[in-house]
């Protein structure tokens, strides 16, 4: 936690600001909370000055914001008390004269109802400040991260034996759902991803009533949430014989993700990533199939910083855990699509996700 209060000192300083306030009302400033703090509860206030670290809360937190928030001074608001008087009587006790907030969380009404408690503060907006502040992992965050992956892998294989022409794609999102939490997931960091045949050509389609048949390719998109960090993962399997314009399919796109994760290290544009994916599409006049970003980061959302697609000039940072994910998606025939979570390291990248082959499994 120290290495991230002083991330935030440093901010503060650099942009002459007393305080960072974030705002969380029903989770809207989570998980940027939970990252400064420790505190997971969906209502509360975080103050963070050169000097101190405030925490308000209600009284359904008052055990839990204890146990969490090391480190913090914790207020838990009185009965009918609101936050805005509590940061009025902050604002005149700590002198502040000028807050950050992050503006791409904090609401237009929590910014009214501020400036209308302390109508001398001034207040500063940086959007996507706390997720920029979270772009580098720590070694903690780090080893939740290949414990959400381990769990998410695990429950894959265990899940695999379900695979099998005439169930339907519902059942096999619940199925994969339920192993997820056997093996220790918190629960699902997104909805599970299972898309048969045709319907393999739609990047996030819903799991439906349609029944696998032989002959398909599945593609499979799944990830756990463990302590507040997420897995992110995708197999394509085929189930029985597939057509050779199928297969050609998958393995263009396994050429594509492999040479993704071997281009990809620190100080590489992110755009190069995504180009290495691409090019290799393009040798099988599969690009114009490939319609998203190749990957984006992970951490405590399913979607963060750094965006990994073809205008990201910013280099890949150490540090970061990025998504590589290339997909062809053809109308009416089907898709495929692989991914892995990779950190990213000065020497290239550590996968999180090897424990699950990326040659094609076929189900007989
Ligand atoms: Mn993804």
């Amino acid at each position: 936690m120290k290495s991230r209060w002083l991330k935030v000192k440093k901010l503060l300083k650099a942009e002459k600001c007393d305080a960072l306030l974030v705002i969380n009302a029903e989770n809207n400033g989570q998980p940027g909370t939970r990252y400064l703090s420790g505190f997971s509860g969906s209502s509360s206030v975080l103050l963070i000055t050169k000097e101190k670290k405030i925490l308000v809360t209600d009284s359904r937190y008052t055990v839990q914001v204890r146990q969490e928030a090391k480190g913090f001074e914790v207020t838990i608001l009185k009965p009918r008390e609101t936050f805005r008087v509590i940061l009025k009587h902050l604002a005149a006790k700590l002198h502040l004269k000028k807050i950050l907030i992050d503006g791409g969380i904090t609401s237009y009404a929590s910014v009214e109802s501020l400036k209308k408690a302390v109508p001398k503060m001034k207040v500063t907006s940086k959007n996507g400040l706390l997720q920029e502040l979270r772009i580098v992992k720590d070694k903690q965050e780090i080893a939740l991260l290949k414990k959400a992956a381990a769990i998410a892998s695990r429950a894959f294989l265990k899940f695999l034996p379900s695979v099998k022409a005439g169930v339907l794609e519902k059942s096999l999102a619940a199925r994969l759902e339920a192993i997820c939490k056997e093996e220790g997931a918190d629960k699902m960091a997104f909805d599970t991803i299972v898309a048969s045949g045709g319907r393999a050509a739609l990047p996030h389609a819903r799991p439906s009533g349609k029944k696998l048949r032989k002959g398909e390719l599945v593609v499979i998109d799944w990830g756990v949430r463990y302590q507040g960090y997420v897995s992110d993962m995708t197999r394509t399997i085929a189930i029985g014989k597939i057509a050779p314009r199928l297969r050609e399919i998958y393995e263009a796109v396994r050429g594509a993700q492999e040479r993704g994760c071997q281009a990809a290290r620190a100080g590489l544009p992110a755009r190069a990533l995504d180009a290495a994916c691409r090019e290799t599409l393009k040798e099988h006049g599969l690009e114009k199939y490939f319609a998203h970003a190749a990957g984006h980061g992970i951490g405590m959302e399913i979607h963060e910083l750094p965006v990994v697609g073809p205008k990201q000039n910013e280099p890949l940072p150490a540090g970061a855990v990025i998504t590589c994910e290339p997909g062809v998606y053809i109308p009416r025939l089907g898709g495929a699509r692989i991914e892995d979570s990779l950190i990213i390291t000065k020497r290239g990248v550590v996968s999180l996700t090897k424990a699950l082959t990326k040659k094609l499994i076929i189900i007989n």
